[in-house]
């Protein structure tokens, strides 16, 4: 049987196929990649022919199952590491908490700092809801970092799938250059010292 094969939208614009790429990166999957240019007359044409939903990413098993959905990959990527979910009970409760907040909010950063690994520029002006966001992910990654954090330099320490979900967000306070507290600055510059995290980066610049 063949490798899974994952569909993604373009490396430098689609945050949502960054995380469970580099969950499976880190799990040490073998994957075949399958990019999907987004914004593209045929786009939705090609999406809905690897995923049922209409969106990147979507996974496809080796026995032809279809996973379509970045956080239901990350969990699956765990399935096959387990170092990707902390080892106690609570703190894996934890970490599928932050991960699945991280999942279902933050929609006005998502709108106002879309992700462009590009970029490399402040916005003019932070609006309010979105400086209250930053303030919520800031209080989120020091509480797992003070709490969980010890044994590494991510957020329960080692690296888990939280730190998939938030890797994307994490390159827009880099591209937008959000000025942050010492802790979340310090846990932005450990994803950006991963190699995977340089290479998806590489890929973005010669797409
Ligand atoms: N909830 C989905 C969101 C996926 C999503 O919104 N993907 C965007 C790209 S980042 C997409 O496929 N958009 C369709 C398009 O641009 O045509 C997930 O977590 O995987």
């Amino acid at each position: 049987m063949g490798n899974p094969v994952l569909a993604i939208g373009d490396k430098r614009y689609s945050s949502w196929s960054l995380r469970p790429w580099l969950a499976l990166r880190m799990a040490g999957v073998a994957f075949d990649e399958h990019p999907i240019r987004l914004r593209q007359p045929d786009t939705l044409e090609r999406i809905l022919a690897v995923s049922p939903s209409g969106k990147v990413p979507a996974l496809r098993l080796p026995d032809g199952t279809v996973v379509w959905d970045s956080l239901a990959i990350c969990e699956w990527a765990a399935e096959q590491d387990g170092a990707l979910l902390p080892n106690h009970p609570a703190t894996r409760a934890v970490c599928r908490s932050v991960s699945a907040e991280m999942h279902a909010g933050f929609p006005r950063l998502r709108q106002e700092m879309s992700m462009d690994l590009l970029r490399d520029e402040a916005l003019p002006e932070i609006p309010e809801d979105v400086a209250a966001e930053i303030v919520r992910i800031q209080a989120i990654w020091s509480d797992c970092r003070a709490r969980f954090g010890q044994d590494g330099p991510f957020l329960f320490g080692r690296f888990t799938i939280a730190d998939a979900m938030w890797a994307p967000v994490a390159t827009r306070f880099t591209s937008y250059r959000v000025p942050l507290a010492p802790v979340p600055a310090a846990y932005v510059e450990a994803l950006w010292a991963l190699p995977d995290m340089l290479a998806w980066k590489a890929d973005a610049s010669r797409e």
